[in-house]
């Protein structure tokens, strides 16, 4: 295979990681240089125990991450960011303080990477997102939590719920760069109404509103944190809240998963009680390699290491009841 032109590298089965790419996409060929979809390259980043670079994912002419990890390599050219836990080490953000490139761009403060780039790019380099904004406002919604209520959240009605549904879920590895392709073009509405949306969600939606029946049948919610162990379903990802839908007293939940990839832990603060968190669940989860958010953070294990990812998230619960 040729080497592309861009290789995008995002964070995989993110609505943010696919809409930040996608507005990365159409900034790169207004404002930087015009190029074919054949040009492309895309790589999906997933949080793991263990090396999250592989050799040769900085494989293009130019590289970009968007919605994830810094890495300190002359290969990477462009970085997008807004975790807490954007540095896996102290030298790692050293490395990105001396940067001179003038293309690295990091804001923990920013509900959502997508958002957060569309800015960068108006401001520093000319880019109109006008025609993007629809993906851009989802984008914030979604990964700043900006819901109405838990029931939307979990209800699903919304085509742009779905989608977050799809990406979230899919186990179709060419799903998210169709998607960044063609919402780098299109408005989301137009994309949405595709029969290659459309046609994979209805069994997914299913099973969701299957999953959520049996999380709320093992949900704990004990001194405002929720709990539930859903390790047996195969599930990478699920929907961050389900618990405050169906227990609106819980305050944090701390859920435990496996996929062939990972046992992992969820950690999450009620979005709608915010006022009350105590706790910095991204400076938790970085006591374990874990990372992400003040109010939302994740903790990956070896697969094979699921009794001690269960035994972490106990403690870990007990913590945040205290
Ligand atoms: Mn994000």
């Amino acid at each position: 295979m040729t080497r592309p032109a861009l290789q995008l590298c995002f964070h995989d089965h993110c609505f943010d990681g696919v809409a930040s790419s996608a507005t990365f996409l159409r900034f790169y060929r207004e404002k930087i240089r015009a190029l074919d979809d054949a040009q492309l390259g895309f790589r999906g980043l997933a949080h793991k125990a263990g090396a999250l670079f592989d050799a040769d994912v900085f494989g293009g002419e130019e590289n970009v991450i968007v919605d994830f990890r810094y890495a300190a390599d002359p290969r990477l050219t462009w970085w997008f960011d807004h975790h807490q836990s954007a540095f896996e080490t102290p030298e790692l953000k050293t490395d990105f303080e001396a940067n001179q490139s003038g293309r690295v761009f990091w804001d923990p403060a920013a509900k959502s990477c997508t958002k957060f780039l569309a800015r960068v790019c108006a401001e520093k380099f000319g880019f109109d997102p006008a025609p993007m904004k629809e993906l851009i406002d989802w984008a914030e919604v979604i990964d700043g939590a900006l819901f109405p209520n838990a029931q939307m959240a979990v209800a699903l009605a919304e085509p742009a719920m779905q989608l977050m549904l799809l990406i979230e879920a899919t186990k179709d590895a060419q799903l998210g760069p169709r998607l960044i392709r063609e919402l780098s073009h299109r408005t989301l509405s137009d994309v949405l109404r595709e029969p290659w949306i459309v046609t994979p969600l209805q069994p997914l939606l299913e099973r969701h509103h299957k999953i959520v029946a049996q999380v709320g049948e093992r949900l704990d919610v004990r001194g405002g944190v929720a709990t539930f162990d859903v390790a047996d379903l195969d599930l990478d990802n699920i929907n961050k809240f389900i618990a405050y839908a169906k227990d609106p007293s819980a305050l944090y939940t701390v859920s435990v998963t496996r996929s062939p990839s990972r046992s992992k832990i969820s950690l999450g603060s009620n979005p709608w009680k915010q006022e009350l968190r105590r706790h910095n669940l991204a400076r938790i989860a970085e006591r374990y390699h874990g990372g992400g958010h003040p109010a939302v953070a994740a903790i990956s294990f070896p697969p094979e290491r699921l009794d001690e990812a269960r035994e972490v998230a106990k403690k870990l619960a007990d913590e945040l009841r205290a």
